[in-house]
């Protein structure tokens, strides 16, 4: 599946791009503090399967919603696909785009990302 986004008006560096099970966008409560888009829930991982510990992004990675390549607003746009092979275009119709406030980070134990800043709903 090939993920092309046309996004504008991103603060410049890295953002981890990742599908999410529900299309809702509303704030939850995380720890005790609000937390913007929390209501999409987790990652789309139909199989449950963990986190790879280690890998780099690109090379295996297991989790089916993160997509292998942050986005990047350096220039304040960002329009680049990313190509997966780990998730087919009808089980993700309806579900959620989310695009955090950092890149992917795969290191240890792997946080995605950061904050959630923008999110969207796959419609096509
Ligand atoms: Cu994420």
């Amino acid at each position: 599946m090939m993920v092309t986004p046309n996004l504008s008006d991103l603060p410049s560096g890295a953002h981890a791009f990742h599908i999410y099970e529900h299309p809702n966008r509303g704030a939850g409560i995380k720890g005790s503090k609000k937390a913007a888009r929390l209501m999409a829930g987790s990652h789309y991982n139909p199989t449950k399967v963990e986190h790879g510990q280690g890998m780099t992004y690109g090379q295996g990675m297991k989790s089916r919603g993160h997509l292998p390549d942050n986005i990047t607003g350096a220039d304040i746009t960002a329009t680049k696909g990313i190509m997966t092979d780990k998730v087919k275009v009808t089980p993700v119709k309806g579900r959620a785009i989310m695009v955090h406030r950092h890149g992917n980070n795969e290191a240890g134990k792997p946080k995605g990302g950061g904050a959630r800043f923008a999110s969207g709903v796959i419609l096509k």
